[in-house]
């Protein structure tokens, strides 16, 4: 937006040298809910910054940092400007920022307060939207936060916010400005940090004794399995795997905290647990938690725990201990290894890689040792792959369609497509039917409910423009925790497609309710009290068209839905979001683990 008839509008308020920092650091937008706290800013973005960075308008506050978020994955890394309205609108992000945390994205959260100083506090309002240090509500789980005294504090916070929130592990920064200071005059200059200065210092490589160490194990290794989380981070990351993989000829595991491997690669072996059965050395690249990949469970059930035997040796190249929390336990449980080599995947993997091509080059013994080890993977593989296409064909023709069957119609209809997935994985079966072969195709999996239509939302607005076609596998309970995000899409053009994955409920909870039903002897028929969501059924594409988005369904048939996607994807090649609302037979998580 210009100002059209005005000019360019002078520097003048405290809040216009916030603007610079804003635009020396280049975020690309601004997600927003508004309020009064920071008008000072709103009227400094909009007016001395014309509008660039965009404000993007949201519903929530819990959107707007989930955008952020989504954004940051779907762009390996860049992150947002978020504002948040004092307390309140503080109060109202903290689980998104908590997951944001969790999740290592970079967000820059700007936030307001009431004046500190008393005497300019409006009456009432001003003193119930003020607090002594908001930040305190979230250090928890942020970073760092400021909550600079004068203009003074301004810049060199902002810098040091800057460069914390991208030295990895990345995360949210918190800075909160007085709306007082906001709203005073310039009346001495404050200088930036200097253009050409260092924004984020290079990236940590790992000890190089440590990789030296790490690569003489798996060389002599037997059994080697890579287990990746978080390498797919960095663009590189996905290329920088297969290299490795390829090189020592060892099975992969993807965490799928990121798009870590490609799943149809011949070493890909993810969700055959029977692989670290027999290992003889797991290798951790960037991973939080071990247990969770390496273990057979059940996902309702407490403790019986079966994991890899005593004698596998375990070696790690990541962030270990770095930025753990010292609330939140989302770091799992430690695991024992024989080498820690602290540092980023993106320096230690391609470096591992030159050290076990250096042992065996001209060693014949391993090099069939390895080439050996290629073909039985890739056996195993192929068998993984033929199982789960039958599986998947089990109840194929049932009303309402499996969440199988809804997964083998989206991938008919956008496997021609330059596409990418946003969140969901349908209980982790497009991993199993589809062809994630590009590093982009996925930012990772979803990290929960009431999380997945912002993130969705941040990776639809990262790829605008790019021509690809991005696709939202969307559960009902995620959506309706959140329905107003939809607008958000309709509002700001953002083209993509919303596949209700409807199971009409809080399925998740109501399988674990089924389970403590057979537990205890208690009425199986009464599990879905206080989970379901049908009665009345919520109309999922008539919330669409009611928000400015195109909508169709609900569709019960697994053959009606080809057609009424292609329809959608039309809509989303001129540019706008649209919606299928496909309803599914409800699938228990019991087994995903064993
Ligand atoms: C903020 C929050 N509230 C409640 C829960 C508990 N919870 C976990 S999964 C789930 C069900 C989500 O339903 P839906 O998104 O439709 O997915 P489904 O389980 O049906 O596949 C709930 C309520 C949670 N994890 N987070
Ligand atoms: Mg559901």
């Amino acid at each position: 937006m210009s100002n059209a008839g005005k000019g360019k509008i002078e520097r003048k308020w405290q809040s216009d040298m916030i603007v610079d920092l804003i635009k020396r650091y280049n975020f690309p937008y601004i997600t927003m809910n508004p309020g009064a706290s920071f008008r000072g800013l709103h009227d400094s973005i909009i007016n001395y910054g014309e509008n660039e960075p965009p404000m993007l308008l949201c519903q929530h506050e819990e959107i707007a940092v989930q955008i952020a978020h989504g954004y940051s994955k779907a762009t390996f890394g860049k992150p947002m400007l978020v504002i948040l309205h004092n307390l309140v609108g503080l109060l109202h992000a903290t689980m998104a920022i908590y997951y944001a945390f969790i999740d290592r994205a970079p967000i820059f959260i700007v936030g307001a307060t009431g004046p500190m100083h008393e005497g300019k506090r409006r009456p009432d309002i001003d003193w119930k939207h003020t607090a002594l240090v908001q930040g305190e509500v979230i250090r928890q789980y942020t970073k760092w936060d400021y909550q600079p005294h004068a203009i003074d504090g301004v810049p060199e916070s902002f810098a040091r916010a800057y460069s914390i929130m991208l030295t990895e592990p990345h995360g949210p920064v918190y800075m909160c400005y007085d709306a007082a200071m906001q709203e005073e005059p310039i009346t001495y200059e404050v200088p930036q940090p200097p253009i050409g200065s260092v924004d984020v210092p290079a990236p940590t490589m790992p000890n190089p004794e440590a990789l030296e160490a790490i690569a003489d194990k798996m060389v002599a290794s037997d059994n080697p399995v890579l287990l990746a989380q978080y390498v797919g981070r960095h663009e590189c990351g996905f290329e920088n795997l297969v290299e490795l993989a390829e090189t020592i000829g060892s099975p992969v595991w993807d965490a799928n905290s990121s798009l870590n491997f490609p799943n149809r690669h011949p070493l890909c072996v993810t969700f055959d647990k029977s692989i670290f059965e027999t290992a003889d050395l797991i290798v951790g690249l960037d991973v939080r938690d071990w247990e969770k990949q390496t273990h057979r469970f059940s996902v309702t059930e407490r403790g019986n725990l079966t994991g890899p035997p005593a004698s596998c040796d375990h070696v790690e190249v990541g962030f270990a201990e770095v930025g753990i929390s010292k609330w939140a336990m989302d770091y799992g449980r430690m695991q024992p290894c024989s080498v820690r080599a602290l540092g980023d995947t993106k320096l230690g993997i391609p470096e591992l890689t030159r050290l076990i091509c250096q042992r065996i080059e001209g060693n014949a013994a391993a090099q069939e040792k390895i080439a050996k080890r290629k073909g039985a993977v890739a056996k195993r593989h192929d068998g993984l792959f033929a199982k789960w296409d039958a599986e998947a064909r089990v109840g194929y023709d049932s009303v309402p369609m499996t969440p199988q069957r809804l997964a083998l119609e989206m991938w008919d209809v956008i496997k021609d497509e330059d596409w990418v997935l946003t969140a969901n994985t349908l209980k982790y079966w497009v991993r199993k039917l589809w062809n994630f072969d590009k590093a982009y195709r996925h930012p990772g999996q979803d990290i929960g409910t009431s999380t997945q239509v912002g993130i969705s939302l941040g990776v639809g607005l990262a790829n605008k423009g790019t021509g690809r076609l991005v696709v939202d596998i969307q559960p009902d309970g995620d959506l309706m925790f959140d329905a107003g995000a939809l607008w958000f899409a309709a509002k700001h053009e953002i083209p993509m497609l919303f596949v209700m994955y409807n199971n009409r409920a809080y399925y998740n909870d109501w399988d674990h309710q089924i389970h403590l039903a057979h537990e205890r002897d208690t009425d199986e028929a009464k599990a879905h009290i206080g989970m379901d969501l049908f009665g009345p059924d919520p109309d999922f594409a008539g919330l669409a068209r009611s928000m400015g988005v195109w909508g169709e369904g609900p569709i019960e048939k697994g053959e009606d839905l080809g057609p009424a996607l292609r329809r959608a994807i039309e809509v989303v090649k001129s540019g706008k979001p649209a919606l299928v609302d496909a309803v599914t037979s409800r699938i228990t998580q019991k087994a995903f683990h064993a």
